[in-house]
């Protein structure tokens, strides 16, 4: 069976964005690939995180993927910082990636801004423990968005380079899994900015652990347009808080844009806000409750967690320290 490695960072609670673009495309995925599913809390700290958040994010992110329908019986679910390979694997691809490589990526860019220097060397050489997550394991498949396909071409570049600079066939190319249906979720209260966890204002997004009159507040007070929905996606262009909740609504029901607004076309946003609520919190509500549920039984989680870093371990070691073993360290 192919393998696939996903992260996602503890850096607040996952929202609708996260939901849609990723876990639960990592459900769905588990009925055909060998799945391991990592809290990727050394990729949170690349930017600040309150320790005591850290831990508590750590925790309710672990509940909310079980409450989504991951099987960690089954496939693996951990946290990065308890499998030391990561960091291992992750030094020696920062002395085989290049510098010029690094300037390159897109990502950092965008969340360094123009204040670089500030930022941590963490933040810079994120993409390379990227490599490290996925390639300590050999995975060949990695479940993406499209703002994640240039990670994924650097973690090819650095395979390549350390099979060619050590003269071996030992790290395999990995291919992007991007959802055929993946779409962007973008801020409630700004159409072009994409809806993040860590964003600021909470009414931004949709948390999944928010319950029903949470969603309903946040989704009136969603930015729109006072215009009427079109009758075809046509009609949404320049209209990108309109597009953003229409292709939620999409994303969630299950169904092409194109009948979203079959069925909504000339309403204006009251009834429409109304509609999109019913079917948000028919998918997401459950998985709150779920999660509340999980989180009253601590320890539960925690041996959840222990039991998938060893077996993450007994899968990345010997792969790691046969990496080392060919950079010429002494064992
Ligand atoms: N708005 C989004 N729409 C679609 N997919 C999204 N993802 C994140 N936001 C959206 C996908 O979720 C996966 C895990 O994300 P992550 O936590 O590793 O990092 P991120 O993309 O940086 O997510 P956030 O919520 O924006 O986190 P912060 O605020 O900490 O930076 C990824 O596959 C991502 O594509």
């Amino acid at each position: 069976m192919q393998r696939i490695f996903s992260g996602i960072q503890p850096s607040g609670i996952p929202q609708l964005g996260n939901y849609l673009g990723a876990i639960r495309n990592w459900v769905n995925l588990q009925a055909n690939y060998e799945c391991i599913f990592c809290l990727v809390d050394m990729h949170a700290i690349t930017v600040w995180q309150d320790p005591e958040k850290l831990r508590e994010h750590t925790l309710t992110q672990a509940a909310i993927l079980l409450a989504a329908g991951i099987d960690a019986d089954k496939h693996i679910l951990f946290n990065q910082s308890a499998v030391s390979a990561h960091a291992r694997l992750a030094w020696i691809f920062n002395c085989v990636a290049r510098i010029g490589w690094l300037n390159r990526m897109t990502q950092f860019k965008d969340k360094a801004g123009k204040d670089r220097e500030n930022h941590s060397a963490g933040l810079y050489v994120y993409p390379n423990l990227m490599a490290a997550d996925i390639l300590a394991y050999k995975a060949t498949h990695v479940p993406v968005g499209e703002d994640q396909k240039q990670h994924l071409e650097l973690t090819n570049d650095i395979a390549q380079k350390f099979n060619h600079d050590y003269k071996v066939e030992f790290f395999p190319q990995v291919e992007p899994l991007i959802p055929p249906t993946a779409a962007r979720i973008m801020s409630l209260r700004d159409g072009t900015k994409k809806m993040s966890k860590s964003d600021p204002s909470a009414q931004s997004r949709i948390e999944l652990t928010d319950n029903a009159d949470a969603i309903a507040l946040k989704i009136r007070r969603a930015k729109t347009d006072s215009d009427p929905l079109p009758e075809d996606i046509a009609g949404l262009a320049e209209r990108p808080e309109a597009k953003n909740l229409v292709s939620i609504y999409a994303a969630l029901a299950d169904i092409p844009v194109e009948q979203v607004l079959k069925e909504h076309a000339g309403q204006g946003f009251g009834p429409f806000k109304a509609a999109l609520t019913e079917v948000v919190v028919n998918a997401i509500a459950p998985i709150g409750q779920e999660t509340t549920r999980l989180l009253q039984d601590e320890s539960y989680l925690l041996k959840t967690l222990h039991s998938g870093a060893q077996r993450a371990q007994s899968i990345a070691e010997p792969i790691v320290a046969e990496a080392e073993k060919l950079v010429g360290f002494l064992k």
